[in-house]
């Protein structure tokens, strides 16, 4: 016992009950990341950064005590900041429990309209153990009333003081950099708010957050609606008329969605070792049914998926920095395509996506666009070898969703996330028979192949359910690749899988590779076929409207349908290079986009300032509008404000059947239509994992830590 307390520091000085609070404290952060928070901690060097990450700020908050010479100061002060720090994390478990996300500032603040804070409910959260997160501060509370602990008068030195506060910036610098080597552009990208907390701990988080939201709200309250107008006349007189030919060919149809992982046009009709890499999608793109794109490109910035599937859902840009979707997409107001679609012709709208509701912040985001229903990873099972980094295998997602899919009232506008094409492209082999991929020494480059071959094969079971199941014939399926796979430092290997000269790759040729699909599959159609245009994913959500037979003038879209004639051909790219058929402009610098050659002069020459001064004033435009939270004054006639407080994804079967049950013989889902029957056993997949039983946890880790540093 003795021995015990030799080692603890001793609570009669000053210094010692410093030192005793902040190790207990530390226990209890710890105790919360292993028993309350999913951190998904994946090799030695997280943990390490899990266990030094609340060192630096508590060591800095407590250290503030220190300064104070009088012991009616000193010991108030500390105690004051170990009770509101104790109260942050216990707010966070408690949010936690029901969010599966850490508190932000404008939730706590309450300003943010999605995110509801904690309510009456919260009670019900609680658990026995929580008690652990406040008997230590009872007890040596009780301890020093009853003069157990004694207080200690002498004050301490004031250099004591900075000698603390010094070692906790040190702390926290070193704690940043093993965080940057682990997860490079952790602060500027911001993924998802537990990567903040598992490198950076909930007080660091909670401080950026603070700084965050407070930049955005600076931002929001010196607007007016007057900077509306410049926008408006931009994107009026940049409007793209449908074409009669096109217009309404896909009304009323089911809208489905297939993003495309990590997919470049490259894959397209590209055979390896003599075999083609993906079959199926070569087919739906050589189809008279399709509408196929070869100079469509991929506009994401920092944001990746999530820039992506901004771009589509609202014709506007992503941010310069960082992902729209996690800084932005909690209270911003959207005109996107869920609510627009159930406004203008009434579609049901969901998502289906085999990782955790909160990467790139689609839990809040999603309820803001108007997504009725959000099957996240929650939804499925995704234990043991059915899902990889990224989440549940892509033929998995498209099988079990199917009982999901079904009870959604037609017409839906239905959006498939796949993730098993995703750096660093890792598969079971059992996953992928009957293909070998190329040899070209990157392990990247080869496996890509291999993911891009299984998600081919996944879309072409869900086709086929899709047929069997009538759905087929009365949608439009539209599938898209949302970034590159393959980075530009891997450019060499994939050159080398291309039968190209790595020696001779320049930046002309980098850009050509952010080609990825468009493919517009109109079942039905007999006039489809491989167009020229040069289009991006700006323009997908004017020209999807368009096809709908929904104009889309009188919303603030920054692309044009691509069908029009005065579709814009010249395609922004979010560092303000471009391409047109005839110009290509990287860094300043414009080359001939046929055949690549450097023409020798600077995006100023007359024959490409116009579209050099065009695509910065598209970008920046779209900047304000969203930095400034521009929409909430836009009111286009007829379109009703989203109210994100109607939306929530939790038990989203019975919320599907409760509406199948109001419309009775009304009900036009899937399921009601095949007589109330499920369709989900006309399924069929070959995925191993499909037989294998393995239950539990629907928790996954995300396991890939050097994901998107390429
Ligand atoms: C994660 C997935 C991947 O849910 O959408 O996003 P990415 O890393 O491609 O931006
Ligand atoms: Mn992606």
């Amino acid at each position: 016992m003795k021995k015990i307390k030799n080692i603890l520091p001793n609570p009669n000085t000053r210094l010692g009950i410093f030192g005793l609070l902040i190790a207990i404290f530390w226990l209890k952060t710890m105790f919360a990341y292993i028993v309350d928070f999913h951190l998904s901690v994946s090799n030695p060097f997280q943990f390490l950064i899990v266990l030094i990450n609340p060192i630096a700020t508590t060591l800095l908050l407590f250290g503030i005590a220190l300064y104070c010479k009088k012991s009616r100061f000193f010991y108030p002060v500390i105690f004051l900041m170990d009770i509101l720090n104790t109260v942050l994390l216990y707010l966070n478990v408690i949010y936690f429990r029901e969010f599966t996300d850490f508190m932000t500032v404008s939730t706590m603040t309450g300003y943010s309209k999605v995110n509801q804070g904690l309510s009456g409910s919260s009670l019900a959260l609680t658990l026995p153990h929580d008690v652990l997160y406040w008997i230590d501060l009872i007890i040596i509370l009780i301890l020093l009333f009853t003069r157990k602990i004694k207080i200690d008068h002498r004050p301490l030195n004031k250099r004591i003081g900075y000698a603390f506060s010094s070692l906790a910036v040190l702390f926290f610098t070193i704690n940043l950099s093993l965080a940057e080597m682990d997860r490079p552009q952790l602060l500027t990208r911001t993924f998802d708010r537990t990567y903040i907390v598992k490198y950076l701990g909930i007080d660091a988080f909670t401080v950026y957050d603070g700084l965050k939201s407070q930049h955005n709200n600076d931002l929001r309250a010196s607007a007016t609606k007057s900077e509306l107008n410049e926008i408006l006349k931009f994107t009026k007189s940049h409007y793209a008329k449908p074409n009669s030919k096109y217009y309404g060919i896909a009304k009323n149809k089911n809208v489905i969605y297939i993003h495309l992982e990590s997919f470049q046009q490259f894959l397209i009709n590209q055979k390896i070792n003599g075999q083609e890499v993906t079959p199926f999608l070569n087919s739906l793109y050589n189809s008279k049914s399709s509408y196929s794109f070869k100079n469509f490109f991929h506009q994401v910035g920092q944001g990746k998926t999530s820039d992506a599937e901004n771009m589509l859902e609202t014709s506007t840009y992503g941010l310069p920095q960082g992902s729209l979707f996690a800084q932005l997409g909690s209270d911003n107001t959207f005109q996107a395509a869920p609510a627009i679609l159930k406004q203008e012709a009434g579609y049901s709208s969901g998502v289906f996506h085999g990782n955790i509701a909160s990467f790139w912040n689609r839990n809040n985001v999603y309820k803001n666009l108007g997504y009725q229903y959000f099957f996240d990873a929650s939804y499925y099972n995704t234990t043991g070898d059915r899902s990889l980094g990224y989440g549940l295998k892509d033929k998995l997602l498209f099988k079990d969703s199917v009982k999901y899919l079904e009870h959604l009232q037609q017409p839906f506008y239905a959006k498939y996330l796949t993730v098993t094409n995703h750096f660093p492209y890792d598969i079971d082999s059992e996953d992928v028979t009957n293909f070998t991929t190329t040899n070209t020494g990157d392990k990247v480059v080869d496996n890509y192949f291999l993911t891009a071959h299984y998600l081919d094969q996944s879309i072409k079971e869900f086709y086929d359910y899709l047929e069997k199941s009538g759905t087929l014939k009365n949608s439009v399926i539209v599938l898209y690749g949302d970034h590159y796979g393959i980075s530009n430092s891997e450019n060499e290997g994939l050159a080398k899988a291309l039968g190209k000269n790595p020696e001779t790759w320049t930046d002309f040729d980098s850009t050509q590779m952010q080609r990825v699909p468009f493919i517009i599959n109109i079942p039905g159609q007999t006039n489809g076929k491989v167009m020229d245009e040069y289009a991006g994913e700006i323009d997908v959500l004017p020209t999807l409207m368009h096809l709908l037979g929904i104009d889309s003038q009188k919303y603030i879209q920054f692309g044009t349908d691509v069908f029009s004639p005065d579709h814009d051909q010249v395609v922004a790219f979010r560092n303000k290079d471009w391409v047109s058929p005839k110009y290509t402009s990287i860094d300043g610098e414009i080359y001939d986009s046929k055949t690549g050659k450097d023409l020798g002069f600077t995006d100023d020459a007359k024959a490409v300032k116009a579209d050099t001064e065009r695509v910065s004033k598209e970008l920046n435009l779209s900047d304000s509008l969203n930095e400034k939270n521009l929409l909430r004054f836009y009111h286009p006639a007829g379109f009703k404000d989203v109210d994100p407080r109607k939306y929530n994804y939790s038990d989203e079967l019975q919320k599907e059947k409760n509406i199948e049950k109001l419309l009775g013989t009304k009900s036009t889902s899937i399921f009601s239509k095949n007589h109330d029957q499920t369709t989900s056993k006309i399924y069929q997949t070959d995925a191993p994992e499909d037989s294998h039983q393995t239950t539990s946890s629907n928790r996954i880790k995300i396991t890939n830590p050097d994901d998107n540093t390429n």
